[in-house]
């Protein structure tokens, strides 16, 4: 039987998000986009309150909880601000593939320690050549004995100015394209590990976001994840998982943005009454709600599959694509809604359009989210 109803524990953790949200993350929300403020205190909070290695078992330090419950706490997290939630999710990202790859004495070795104190993790895949094609990635592998020495430059990757362990996507051979890629786990302090300057972003400001170059950086054998060239199917397999969440990010930033248009329209007044009274706002209205409770079901609907022990990428593609171009939509909307206001950055809502933007590139563009819905789809009628 399908059942929309939460558990009395998923309302608990998704009222606890919703508290954290509301009183530690949104009254500096503002602040931090304005001025691109990475809010460490905020995230050590949320590693406290176990908000942060929400993917990780239990048994190795972590949350451990389920893909469905992780995205009402995202939902509500991005409700207050995206841009924190990104870095906090980040965790999640950088430590699946050691989840997926890593043997029991890798994941006690490296999570145990990780986990047990406030630490950020990063995942490095994307590339200065090209992001969507990940088969092509340049940063190279050379076995040197017990060591690989690596070589070549990340981009685009979260919190890396910050992070003290870095999950490294890398070939041995650039001409066996995604059979030659090996997944790495990189301590910080390893010499030749390089993170670049923090990037100027368009939103998601409180979020840090740098390269990473590796100049003959060593790392043990021990630290290669699964067998010899199994890299890239461990990237495929993080993404499936991950996705999903990005659908719960946008979804939250699609409910904020209705919040506030609705608030709005029934104290702004036009033509003697309040603009909510008008039928040009109410279709908006209706359409914003529409394409956010679309969203959140497509979420939870990929959550439930994935939660199912099914690998879901049909799913969690369609939820990240169809959540974040809702979300985008919606916030687009919203600024309308409020008319010259929304376009002002004293109001919420322009914020919302810039967060949402993010959510149709990042994890895969809505493209590559359409091209591997158009695959599992197509694959089905073979
Ligand atoms: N799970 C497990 N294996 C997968 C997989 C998945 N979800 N998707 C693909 N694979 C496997 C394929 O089965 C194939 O294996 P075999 O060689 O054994 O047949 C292999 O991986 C190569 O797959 P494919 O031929 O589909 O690779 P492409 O080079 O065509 O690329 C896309 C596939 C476009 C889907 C991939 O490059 C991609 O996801 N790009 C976007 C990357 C991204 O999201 N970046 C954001 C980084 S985080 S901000």
């Amino acid at each position: 039987m399908v059942d929309f109803a939460l558990t009395s524990e998923q309302t608990s953790l998704r009222d606890m998000a919703r508290k954290f949200a509301r009183t530690e993350m949104a009254p500096h929300a503002a602040e931090c986009d304005r001025a691109g403020r990475f809010p460490d205190e905020i995230y050590r909070k949320a590693w406290e309150l176990g908000l942060m290695n929400l993917n990780v078992p239990t048994e190795y330090g972590g949350t451990g909880l389920a893909l469905f419950d992780q995205c009402l706490i995202v939902e509500e997290l991005a409700h207050a601000c995206a841009g924190m939630t990104t870095s906090i999710i980040a965790n999640c990202l950088a430590l699946e593939p050691i989840l997926l790859g890593g043997t029991e004495e890798q994941k006690h070795r490296i999570l145990d320690p990780f986990c047990a104190e406030y630490h950020l993790a990063s995942f490095c895949l994307t590339e200065p050549s090209g992001g969507s094609d990940a088969g092509s990635l340049k940063t190279h592998a050379r076995r040197d004995g017990d060591h690989y020495v690596l070589d070549g430059e990340k981009c685009f990757i979260t919190n890396a100015p910050f992070a003290s362990l870095y999950t490294v996507f890398a070939t041995t051979d650039p001409t066996l394209r995604h059979k030659g890629i090996n997944a790495f786990v990189v301590s910080r302090d390893t010499e030749g590990v390089l993170p670049g300057k923090e990037e100027e972003k368009m939103g998601h400001r409180a979020s840090a976001t740098s390269t990473v170059r590796f100049e003959g950086a060593r790392v043990p054998v021990a630290n290669r994840l699964g067998a010899d060239g199994e890299g890239f199917s461990i990237a495929m397999r993080t993404l499936d998982q991950t996705r999903t969440p990005i659908g719960a990010l946008a979804t939250g930033i699609a409910q904020a943005a209705i919040d506030h248009a609705a608030a709005y329209a029934k104290r702004r007044h036009t033509f003697g009454k309040p603009i909510a009274e008008h039928q040009a706002i109410q279709i908006k209205l209706a359409d914003m709600t529409q394409a956010l409770r679309a969203a959140r079901l497509l979420t939870w609907e990929a959550a439930w599959t994935i939660d199912h022990g099914e690998r879901g990428s049909l799913e969690s593609a369609v939820a990240k694509c169809f959540a974040s171009d809702a979300a985008m939509r919606v916030a687009d909307e919203a600024i309308q809604v409020f008319g010259g206001y929304g376009y002002m950055k004293e109001y919420p809502v322009e914020k919302l359009l810039r967060d949402a933007k993010l959510a149709q590139i990042y994890e895969g563009s809505n493209e590559i989210q359409r091209i591997v819905i158009a695959r599992e789809l197509l694959q089905r009628y073979a």
